[in-house]
Parts: structure tokens; sequence; C-alpha cells
């Protein structure tokens, strides 16, 4: 078995199929320090953490991570808070950093004797429709090499050599360009609130979401196109500042932007998530905006499933279960994607300058009262914020 990737998905992967037996080798391109500091999600589904305790690889965020179950709405007409942790389903997040959890996951996988190849950069997976697929790959000092498997898992994310090899037509691709784009900011600050904060403004929306005591990353909608290093620190925090209502609401603590990348808001989703012996899981399969926070749940979600029917095939010739993968796995992406859409939809004012503009920010307004007044909108929220 070749896994591409060790980000969350090969990760939890190779550790599942390594548990249970399963001759299994990671390939990935980047360094092992990259692949450890690479700072990217932080909130984890409750249903995430179960997965990972049900497999033993929940110590690191069971003494790191911190329960979250809070955000607050700050726009024109007041603010509100959802303590969403006792709403819907009485589920929290955990708040985690992907960094922290992909070096756990790695960890335990080379304590308990796996492979892993670092800086082994898959060129095309080749022959997936047939019995015996292969990968080409160059390896770390330069050198191609072809590896053979009964499988691939295509865990290399949005974009790896797995979307490439797919051949034209094998693979449907269902895509949304939100036309939106958000600075991301990761800043060597503590938190300026208790809560994720959803700031929506006339100049934009702003965003904070917690990630350490000492760390918190805020989002920035800027036009599309904007460059990542367009905007100097002292207009980052001067537009947080007004966006998140500093003014009333108490100054945000600044520090040192340790980060800074723009996030185009697009989903796209292949269908199905197999091709032949070559199997998505992850961002292969599915791309998803952060508003919602759901990428790297998706991605051990699907990783855990994937295992299961990888494990059934391969030690007990049982196919069932790999045969109902991508199907099940869809089912979960396109829930997460239609929630993901709808945050969309209430983060920001995606009308343009004709006539229905105004029409469409008041139906946004309605929306956010909803929100703040109904108890069964609250449960709505709740559940599909936390739940994957
Ligand atoms: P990853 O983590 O991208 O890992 C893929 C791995 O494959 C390697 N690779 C290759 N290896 C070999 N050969 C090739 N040709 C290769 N091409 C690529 C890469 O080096 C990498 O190590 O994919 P995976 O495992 O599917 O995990 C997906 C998540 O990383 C992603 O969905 C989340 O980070 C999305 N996301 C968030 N998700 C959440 O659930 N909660 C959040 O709060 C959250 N916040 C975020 C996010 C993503 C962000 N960015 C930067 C896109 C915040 C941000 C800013």
């Amino acid at each position: 078995m070749v896994i591409l990737g060790a980000g969350p998905a090969g990760l939890v992967l190779a550790n599942l199929l390594h548990a249970n037996g399963v001759d299994c080798v990671v390939l990935e391109r980047a360094t092992r320090t990259h692949v450890q500091t690479r700072a990217r999600a932080g909130f984890l589904a409750a249903n995430t953490v179960r997965i990972l305790e049900r497999h033993g690889l929940a110590g690191g965020l069971h003494r790191h991570g911190r329960p979250h179950g809070s955000c607050e709405f700050r726009t024109e007409d007041g603010s509100f808070r959802l303590d969403y942790g006792g709403l819907g389903r009485g589920e929290q997040h955990t708040v985690y950093p992907q960094q922290e959890l992909v070096s756990d996951l790695l960890a335990r996988f080379l304590d308990a004797g796996g492979r892993i190849r670092f800086e082994t950069e898959a060129l095309a997976v080749l022959g997936a429709d047939g019995q015996r697929p292969s990968v080409s790959v160059r390896e770390a000092d330069g050198r191609p090499r072809l590896w053979r498997a009964r499988y691939v898992a295509g865990c290399d994310g949005r974009h790896g050599a797995t979307r490439r090899s797919l051949p034209p037509g094998s693979v449907r691709r269902h895509h949304r360009d939100h036309g939106v784009s958000w600075l991301g900011v990761l800043a060597q600050a503590p938190p300026s609130l208790d809560a994720v904060g959803y700031a929506l403004h006339r100049r934009g929306f702003a965003g904070h979401m917690a990630r350490s005591p000492e760390v918190t990353r805020y989002y920035l909608q800027c036009e599309p196109g904007t460059a990542a290093d367009a905007w100097s620190e002292e207009r980052i925090w001067h537009e947080l500042a007004v966006r998140m209502r500093a003014a009333d609401h108490g100054p945000l603590h600044q520090g040192p932007i340790l980060r800074r990348d723009v996030i185009d808001l697009r989903s796209d989703v292949l269908e199905p998530l197999r091709h032949g012996a070559l199997l998505l899981a992850g961002d292969a399969a599915s791309l998803i905006s952060p508003s919602a926070a759901k990428g790297a749940n998706l991605a051990v979600l699907e990783a855990e499933l994937l295992a299961d029917a990888l494990i059934d095939d391969l030690t007990r010739g049982d196919s069932r279960a790999l045969a109902r993968y991508s199907a099940q796995c869809l089912t979960h992406i396109w829930r997460a994607q239609e929630f993901s859409h709808w945050m969309i939809q209430l983060l920001h004012d995606t009308s343009g300058p004709d006539d229905e503009s105004p029409f469409q920010r008041r139906l946004r307004r309605a929306r956010i009262e909803s929100l703040r007044t109904s108890r069964t909108h609250q449960d709505w929220f709740a559940e599909n914020y936390v739940g994957v």
C-alpha cells in the first residue's frame, strides 16, 4: 500500500493500517520539519477527537488541547454570543493546532516502525485502472523511482500528484469559486476574546480564532488578487480593530505577524473518490473553504473510513466497504459543503453593485437576526458548526 502525503489524512490512514498489519509506506514531498511546522487548522470537531481516541492517537490533544464552545458575532446592529457547546448536540471543539496533531501522528507512526520517505515527490500515479498500480517519484537525492502497490491512497492535498493523475472524464469535479478572498494572518499574540469572533462590517469580514494562549489567527476579507505581503502590519491591525469594532469591545492584543496567506474561498468536490486502485481522501478529494473549519476534520473522518475499508479488503478479502467508501464520504462532504456555503453567505456581502444588492443585504441581516433570536436556528447552527 502506498500513501501519498503526510498530512492529517495520510498520517491517520498510515497509523491505522500499520496497527492492523497492513504493509504501507508514506511518500511525502516536504521535509519532516516543514510538515511538522505548517500552521493551518486548529479547531477539531468532537467526532475527530472520538476517532483519534478510538485509535489511541489523542494523547497530545488531551494533554495540550483546550475545549472551546463559544462564538461571537459583531454586526452593525450589535453583537451577540452563541455558546454553541451547550446547543444542538452539546458538542464542543478542541483547539489543537494542526501542526501539533501532525507531529503526534508522525511520532506515533515512526515509533511503531512505520515507513515514511520525506523529500520524495510523487510525480504521477500510473496504471490505477489495473491490479498493480505504481507511483513514479523523484527521491530525495533527485533519482527517479517507481513504487508498486495493490492500492494507492491519494492524500497529497489540493496540489498533489493524485489530482493530476486522474484521466480526463474518470472523475467529475464540482467546483465553486465564491469570489471572496481572505488575508489570513497568524499573530504571536494572545487571543483577544474568549470566543471565535465573526465581525460583519461594511468594509468586509474579519475573523478571530484562538490557536494557543500565545498565538491567534485572524482573517480579513480582501480584494481577490491581493498579494499576501500587500498590507503593512500597521494596516492589518488597524483594519482588524475597525472591523472588529475594538472601540466598543476593547482593543485587540497585538503582536508580531508570524505568517500570512491569501486564501481564495473555493470549494470543490471530486466524485467518485476512487479511480480503480487510486483512492482519494482529504483535500485531494474535496476542498472546503475555511469559513466553517471543516477541512482537517473531513480528512480525519475519511482516513478512518478508508482504513477500515482497506483493512477489510487486504486482510479479509472483503471488498464491500471499499465499494461503499466513496458514497459514504460524499454524504459527509456535501453536508459540510452545504454548511460552509451557508457560512460564506452569512459572513460576506457577496452581492454586486446591482439593483438586487440592497435586497441581498437585508436578507443577510434577517438571517443574522434569526440566528440571534431563534433557539431552533441556534441548535441547527451548533449541530452543523461542530459536527462532521
Ligand atoms: P494536507 O494537510 O495538505 O497534506 C497533504 C500532504 O501531501 C504532501 N504532498 C505531496 N507528497 C508527495 N508527492 C506530492 N506530489 C505531494 N504533493 C503534496 C504535502 O506536502 C502535504 O504534507 O492535506 P490533508 O491531509 O488532506 O489535510 C487537509 C487539511 O490540511 C486542510 O483541510 C485544513 O488545513 C483546512 N483548514 C482547516 N480545517 C479545519 O478542519 N479547521 C480549521 O480551523 C482550518 N483552518 C485550514 C484552516 C486551511 C488553511 N489553509 C492555509 C488552506 C486555515 C487555513 C489558513
